[in-house]
């Protein structure tokens, strides 16, 4: 006669598990409006607006039925509508704790990920990585810190998403952000073209901004240049001195 009414069975209304007896405050609201029978179906709107135990909580939010048409919402929290100590579960909630350590990473970086995690009436069992909709890391205690490997991943944009548990098993909204993921720079053509011009080429998507440095010893790098590649690539060219030593070039991506 009630939605979710096996959750809590007499105990909805009783103050005994058993049935009879004495009725608890949600139990004495339906004698008041039905006269009492719990063989006829007397769940309605009504009786889903009371607050009847006075948690805070309406009979509809605690069975699950806020509107009390006697169709519960699925995979709704239910709770006792007679006890104030039997309440719905809030769920949990979570979030990226930003920044991460870029918003375009190339191919094979790890990626620092760490989420934040509160359940306001209960604990966190378990937060989780996402990629899409597929569930690729799981933490089970603070810090919630992943390293997501992106070596094996499709470059282009990830869809990374982080969600927590509660211990009640509700699962919090999916917390979202986009990463841009370049493939590892490679290096199509090195050489010195007239005479006195380096020029150094490599593949990239159009619009990616890209900074190149050179080293005389591999050890001390300097800037000697910025990069947007166009739809032809990436290329930088640069002017040698007459007396210029042989030095090193690499190429990234601005910090
Ligand atoms: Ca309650
Ligand atoms: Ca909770």
């Amino acid at each position: 006669m009630l939605p979710n009414g096996s959750r809590f069975n007499c105990s909805n209304c009783h103050v005994s598990s058993g049935g009879g007896g004495a009725r608890n405050p949600f139990g004495a609201d339906v004698l008041d409006i039905v006269g009492g029978s719990s063989s006829i179906k007397f769940w309605s709107p009504e009786l889903a607006a009371l607050d009847s135990d006075g948690d805070g909580f309406t009979n509809g939010q605690e069975l699950g039925d806020p509107d009390g048409d006697g169709t519960p919402i699925p995979g709704a929290s239910v709770s006792n509508p007679g006890s104030a100590t039997s309440k719905p579960n809030q769920f949990p909630i979570a979030a990226f704790l930003l920044p991460i350590n870029a918003k375009t990473v190339v191919q094979p970086a790890l990626v620092n990920i760490e989420a934040s995690a509160t359940d306001s009436d209960g604990t966190i069992v378990r937060v989780e990585l996402l990629l899409g909709n597929n569930v690729v890391a799981t933490v089970t205690s603070a810090p919630f810190v992943f390293k997501l490997d992106t070596a094996a991943l499709t470059p282009g944009t990830l869809d990374i998403g982080v969600r927590s548990i509660d211990n009640r098993n509700a699962a919090s909204p999916i917390a979202r952000l986009a990463l841009t993921l370049l493939q590892e720079v490679r290096i199509q053509s090195a050489g010195v073209v007239d005479g006195r011009t380096f020029e150094l080429a490599w593949a990239a998507p159009v619009g990616t901004r890209f900074v190149v440095e050179a080293s005389a010893n591999l050890t001390t790098w300097t800037q000697v240049g910025t990069v947007t590649a166009s739809a032809e690539g990436a290329k930088f060219t640069e002017v040698q001195p007459p007396d210029a030593s042989p030095r090193f070039y690499r190429v990234g991506l601005p910090e």
